[in-house]
């Protein structure tokens, strides 16, 4: 290499250097995301990030940062010292480190360092943003000294002491030409020095504010456990914290955990000392190891044992996730989203293993834990059901049944519905009807046993579905008679066997599900005639055998028919016996009467056998007699 080539390249890295500078300073915005607020803070992370990263290698226990009166920061470490030897072309280390962008790698090759986006831009860029920079440096037994001006130095790299000690400290202030605000905020400040002190167990962190004549020491031994109970400090904590650590595959995995007696899901997770906001995979990695971990538990020492979903788990948990990472990849909207797939494999791994030996090692505390998820999991799951419910509910009042034969009145106080069983007796309905005030409702045969299937089913039922979107008032709770579109509801069904066992389910199923209309008189059972006697030319009906045996003994003797069904009358005939208000015979429903149905029907239809046979034993005369 001649002299002559070594001046060309001397020359152009000088340039170069300048070229940073000038970029730098012309967009500060793509270095530190701003020069708000924000922005100027940033310069103080980058410098105390560099300390902390010589407390991730091993050499610093304690940091100083220090608000000077003059508007300047200082971050003084007692790590290795940035290194003072010359290096290329007449220029320290330390200078370059300095003053070059991206040279801080080149010294050492720090493993957990954050490079992309706006961390791990190098203390270069604090040195081009600032109005000056001092920096001292302790090592090899000497005080080493350097001062910038807006990046550039202005003062020769020189020994102004002699030490035993070793450390850097640097101090900048930030430039007014840059920043809109050049004030450093002690709460932001302390905010985020505490932080690090709890993710970086051990590391003394202090700060002093000379503005205000404020102090402060950031330590804690016990470092994210602090973190979660400093968290729960307002919380009613289940155990102690668990604490997991591991090193696997140069990923570095710490996990804090502890339930409260709460709902609320708290999980920090941090990547490299950055607050990962927005998750990724050591989250998901957590999520997975932890859920696993309880099922894996539950399974093993508790009978019956239903797995429980991640949600389940989840409620009332406090954690803090910190990994270290070497090449951290981060995306999503702020840059707070961990992408490096590995880490997911091993904070599952550890959370894990951890999670399951600290349940078995504290058997009490597991019992108390595992009744909470599964507790939780009963929750959620009655919850779905509930929301199911009113998502159907509504879809059941907003569309009428097709089967429908509708009333065109509009006064509800005179609107009446049939429900007839069976599509024959509900074409005869239909015809004999005044279609003005009378609307029918066909219904099959036979309808769902509520008894048996419980809310959620009889909800599916069609021809429940059918009568909840006629009457149109809700069902259950949400019943609201003010709604309901008729003010009689009849059950018109067969004087059979099958009539008689369709009328008390529809019986039970009103009083479970729409009580008001019972207690409120709007149901009602419609008496058809069981018998038809005609003598010449004149018809008489009979509604009982009494009657029949009355009728008869009044007319002399006639022709006699026995109805089977409602499908047996002609229209005409069905609405003089039964439909027309001047002649029927409608028996309002009692709250006894539908109470009565809903026993009987709870003891014959329900799940209790042992019920179902005393009850037959001591009245099976009257269960005869009810036909059913
Ligand atoms: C480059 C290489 C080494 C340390 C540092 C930089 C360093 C930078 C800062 C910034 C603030 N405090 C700092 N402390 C150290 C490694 C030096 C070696 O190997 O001895």
């Amino acid at each position: 290499m001649s002299p002559d080539q070594t001046a060309v390249e001397y020359s152009a890295k000088d340039i170069e250097v300048l070229d940073d500078l000038e970029a730098v300073r012309k967009r500060p915005g793509m270095y530190i995301g701003g020069v708000g607020v924000r922005g100027l803070h940033h310069l103080l992370w980058e410098v105390v990030d560099n300390a902390v990263d010589e407390t991730l290698a091993g050499y610093c226990d304690v940091i100083k940062v220090s608000l000077h009166k003059d508007g300047s920061a200082s971050v003084e470490d007692n790590g290795r010292g940035i290194p003072t030897e010359m290096h290329e072309l007449g220029k320290s280390a330390l200078e370059i480190v300095m003053t070059r962008l991206h040279a801080g790698g080149k010294f050492s090759k720090k493993v957990y360092r954050v490079s992309g986006g706006l961390h791990g831009v190098g203390v270069s860029v604090v040195n081009a943003l600032s109005e000056w920079l001092e920096v001292w440096v302790k090592r090899n037994g000497k005080i080493y000294y350097q001062k910038y001006q807006c990046g550039k130095p202005v003062t020769e790299l020189k020994v102004v002491g002699e030490t035993k000690e070793h450390g850097t400290k640097v101090r900048f202030k930030p430039d007014k030409e840059i920043f809109e605000t050049t004030e450093f905020k002690y709460e932001i400040v302390s905010q985020r020095l505490k932080e690090l002190a709890y993710l970086n167990h051990g590391l003394k962190i202090m700060l002093v504010d000379e503005r205000e004549g404020k102090e402060k020491v950031f330590h804690f031994e016990d470092g994210i456990v602090g973190l979660v109970k400093s968290l729960n400090r307002n919380r009613k904590p289940l155990h102690d914290p668990i604490y997991i650590e591991t090193t696997k595959n140069g990923v570095n995995v710490e996990v804090a955990i502890q339930f409260v007696d709460s709902d609320i899901e708290n999980i920090q997770a941090f990547a490299n000392n950055i607050n990962t906001s927005e998750g990724g995979s050591h989250v998901v990695g957590f999520r997975a190891g932890l859920t696993r971990a309880v099922n894996e538990y539950g399974k093993k020492h508790l009978k019956k044992f239903e797995p429980v979903t991640g949600a389940d788990v989840r409620e009332g948990l406090t954690a803090v996730i910190s990994v270290k990472v070497p090449e951290p990849q981060f995306e999503g909207q702020t840059k707070t989203k961990l992408t490096n797939s590995d880490v997911k494999t091993v904070v599952e791994s550890a959370v894990y293993s951890g999670v399951l030996k600290w349940l078995e090692d504290n058997p009490n505390s597991a019992e108390i834990l595992l009744n909470k998820f599964i507790l939780n999991k009963k929750a959620r799951e009655a919850a779905k059901r509930a929301k199911e419910l009113v998502k159907r509910k509504n879809e059941l009042v907003t569309t009428l049944p097709g089967k429908l034969a509708d009333c065109s009145s509009k006064n509800p106080e005179e609107r009446e519905l049939f429900i007839v069983e069976g599509d024959s007796a509900g074409g005869s309905a239909k015809q004999a009807r005044d279609r003005r005030f009378q609307a029918i409702l066909p219904i099959k045969g036979k309808i769902i046993n509520v008894e048996k299937a419980g809310m959620a089913r009889v909800l599916k039922n069609d021809e429940i579905k059918a009568i909840i979107s006629a009457i149109g008032a809700g069902i259950g709770k949400d019943f609201d008679i003010k709604k309901a579109r008729y003010r009689r509801i009849i059950i018109m069904t067969d004087a059979d066997v099958d009539g008689a066992h369709i009328r008390t389910l529809l019986l039970t199923f009103f009083y479970r599900y729409m009580r008001p209309l019972i207690g409120g008189g709007y149901l009602y059972i419609a008496q058809p005639p069981l018998y038809h006697i005609k003598k010449g030319k004149k018809s008489y009906y009979a509604y009982s055998d009494e009657e029949l045996k009355r009728t008869l003994e009044q007319i002399g003797d006639g022709e006699v028919q026995r109805y089977k069904g409602l499908g047996e009358m002609d229209p005409q005939q069905l609405w003089e016996t039964t439909m027309n208000p001047e002649n029927r015979i409608l028996i309002q429903v009692t709250l006894e009467d539908a109470k009565k149905a809903d026993e009987l029907f709870s003891i014959l239809m329900g799940e209790d056998v042992e019920s179902r046979k005393n009850f037959i034993m001591a009245h099976s005369k009257e269960v005869k007699n009810l036909d059913i």
